[in-house]
């Protein structure tokens, strides 16, 4: 169903319906035949002549552009934005003006080092992008999942992505980071300190796009119309809250199903489970620049939010899938620089470098200047000026004049004042000498990755030794290895200890770490908690109780949860009281990292086969923390390893309840207390 706004009745002008027409070549003649070239006797040659062979053959050949050289894997999909209340008082941007108005956005989503047919739950960053189509013009927040970076200087970007890509000698590891290059450059360039404490925390493992917060990263400017400026820095914050899966399951996940997020995505859209994100902002008055222990240029550093609260402005809802991923997904062009009167950027080193890196790279992988006229690129506004031809020119501009100043056309286009919507720069006054430097006050590296890690509750501190323990597992270099050790030394004596240990190296002296500051912010623990749109995986054999289920599988689904039906077999399986359920999946299609909890809800009373296959599933999803339930017979399987006294654990003879109870540990997401031994 295509929902309006202005960006999809714009699409539409370009969008084609092939189903029911007549075949025709590019030049628009009927097609006699689409299955035999033109021969020259039956078992002859092919004849060049054949224009249509030739046309088919010539654009296949030609399909594909080069990927991006990073976020090569992502998905996307349109929604609106509507901001909660004017926010004239510090920016002039049109877009966060009136809350009456909607404005069209695209998103995609993506992971970092991956190439495009990479497995979607690598350990990795996820890339945020939204391109906001507004009337003023195209506005791109172009973030991440996690809110610092790498690196504090644009300058490095390039060796950062030759140490996590695939080692170039023999292209291996395909979307991940736990390889000797990235680790290397990790203790060389000690900057990255804090962001590696991201990359190795649950966040790196989102269990949705829909359950990730996105973060602008950078410091920009609000200006108003007054002209005072407030640095700010954006976060999304998803309704759903921010949840992540365990490490053991994503990498299940990666071959179990690749496309896990994307189909999640697009089976949440086409349900009408539109994923929704709250727009906040943090903003510091240009006055008080200098009042904070951490630069406000610094992108490997964050604002607390206890410091700085998050202003929560507007609302993101995705409501629509694309109709075409080449089309849309793939040639989305987005760009930090697309910015609109009433942001602006601040001096942060990374970000000025960006403002050149992404214009460039379309130029290779869109093929030339004029991709901004591509359609999911096109602004809902119009756009006038004196820039013409290039490879792929769709906009025929009339008329001799095609320069600035002119008497010809009275000088038009003409350019616009301030008040007009002019984009005027925010003026800065800038006094240095030209100089290949670091500030000083970009110096400390671990002060906020201590911080990071004094902030996570037990279970995402064991997630984090597990991580680096793994990653540092996989490095073949003792030497690299000690150096990192030696590097986290100065974050977190019990991180650094642990991990020491696990991977066999030595433990460096104890340094004295004085930061006893935490944000309870940053842990996944405080996140919002919903059962909505969770999806269970309910058990059933034949003969099962019709009744029972049938009470326990409503209220599930009155409550916004999915239930998909596994048996040993696809079709109808029956229960008593004429109760039917049709399948959705055989414990060959099935598995259980692909839901949130499991339901055995019994039946086939004598087949041990199916007990057996039940209970490998049951098994699994109790291993990665998840809920899980049992009816009937069902509870047997749950009766070992002392499951049954587990947290997340709900049989239906130990409680009143048992509905009401599993939505609870639905809720909870993982059991995490689980993993204590
Ligand atoms: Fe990007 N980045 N980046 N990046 N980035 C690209 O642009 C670059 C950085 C981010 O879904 C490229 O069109 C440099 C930070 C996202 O299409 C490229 C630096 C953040 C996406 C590029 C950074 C991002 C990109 C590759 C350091 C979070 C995917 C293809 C100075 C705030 C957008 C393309 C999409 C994509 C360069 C650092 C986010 C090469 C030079 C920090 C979400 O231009």
């Amino acid at each position: 169903m295509t929902r309006n706004n202005s960006k999809k009745e714009q699409l539409e002008q370009y969008t084609t319906d092939d189903r029911k027409k007549k075949m025709t070549t590019n030049q628009g003649v009927r097609v006699y035949e689409d299955e035999f070239s033109l021969k020259a006797g039956k078992r002859g040659p092919t004849l060049m002549e054949d224009f249509h062979f030739r046309e088919k053959m010539t654009h296949f050949d030609h399909e594909r552009i080069p990927e991006r050289i990073v976020h090569a894997r992502g998905f996307a999909a349109h929604g609106e934005f509507q901001v909660y209340e004017s926010m004239k008082k510090f920016t002039k941007a049109d877009f966060l003006q009136d809350p009456s108005k909607t404005t069209p956005v695209f998103v995609r989503f993506s992971t970092v080092a991956g190439s495009k047919g990479s497995g979607e739950l690598a350990r990795d960053a996820r890339g945020f992008a939204t391109k906001f189509y507004t009337d003023e013009g195209n506005y791109d927040l172009v973030g991440n999942n996690i809110p610092v970076f790498f690196i504090q200087d644009a300058m490095k970007f390039p060796d950062l992505i030759h140490a996590v890509k695939p080692e170039p000698h023999n292209g291996i590891p395909q979307a991940a980071s736990a390889h000797d290059t990235f680790w290397d450059f990790v203790a060389n360039n000690q900057e990255s300190a804090h962001m590696v404490m991201w990359t190795m925390s649950d966040r790196a493992i989102p269990r949705s796009f829909r359950m990730m917060e996105g973060f602008g990263v950078h410091t920009f400017r609000f200006v108003n119309a007054e002209g005072k400026s407030h640095f700010v820095k954006f976060h999304w914050k998803p309704v759903l809250g921010t949840h992540s899966v365990v490490w053991d399951e994503a990498q299940k996940i990666n071959g179990k199903d690749p496309d896990f997020h994307r189909r999640d995505l697009w089976e949440s859209i086409e349900n009408g489970d539109y994923p929704e994100y709250e727009l906040g902002v943090q903003m510091i008055p240009e006055e008080d620049e200098f009042k904070f222990d951490f630069d406000v240029l610094d992108p490997t550093k964050l604002w607390p939010e206890e410091e700085v609260p998050v202003q929560l402005i507007g609302k993101m809802t995705l409501n629509q899938n694309v109709e075409n991923v080449f089309a849309e997904t793939e040639q989305v062009a987005f760009h930090p620089g697309h910015v609109v009167p009433g942001i602006d950027f601040t001096n942060d080193p990374l970000l000025q470098g960006r403002l050149f890196s992404y214009t460039d790279t379309q130029l290779i992988r869109l093929g030339g200047p004029n991709f901004h006229e591509l359609p999911i690129n096109r602004p809902v506004c119009p756009f006038h000026n004196n820039q013409r031809d290039g490879y792929g020119r769709h906009t025929i501009n009339s008329g001799p004049v095609s320069y600035h100043n002119n008497s010809m056309a009275d000088n038009t286009p003409q350019t616009s004042t301030e008040e007009e919507g002019g984009y005027k720069h925010y003026q800065e006054k800038v006094d240095g000498h030209k100089i290949r430097a670091r500030s000083e006050s970009f110096e400390d590296h671990f002060t906020q990755a201590t911080l990071f890690w004094n902030s996570m509750s037990a279970a995402e501190k064991q997630h984090l030794i597990n991580a680096f323990s793994f990653e540092l597992g996989k490095v073949e270099s003792k030497s690299i290895q000690q150096q990192v050790i030696d590097m986290y030394a100065n974050v977190s004596t019990e991180l650094t200890q642990e991990v020491a240990k696990a991977i066999g190296a030595q433990i460096p002296e104890e340094k004295e770490i004085n930061i006893t500051k935490s944000s309870p912010a940053l842990s996944q623990q405080n996140t919002v908690h919903s059962v909505s749109t969770r999806k269970v995986g309910v058990i059933v054999g034949e003969g099962f109780k019709g009744k029972e289920v049938q009470e326990v599988v409503n209220d599930l689904k009155m409550n916004n949860i999915h239930v998909e039906f596994i048996s040993n077999q696809l079709g109808t399986v029956n229960g008593t009281d004429n109760i039917v359920y049709e399948m959705d999946h055989t414990f060959l299609t099935a598995d259980s990292v692909l839901f949130d909890a499991v339901l055995v809800a019994g039946g086939d009373e004598e087949n041990k086969a199916f007990y057996k296959q039940a209970a490998l599933l049951l098994h699994e999803a109790y291993s990665h923390l998840k809920p899980v339930g049992a009816l009937n017979i069902g509870e047997e399987l749950l009766k070992v390893d002392d499951m049954k006294d587990s947290e997340g654990v709900v049989l239906e003879s130990f409680c009143k309840d048992f509905t009401k109870q599993f939505m609870e540990a639905i809720a909870v997401h993982r059991h995490w207390n689980r993993e204590v031994v």
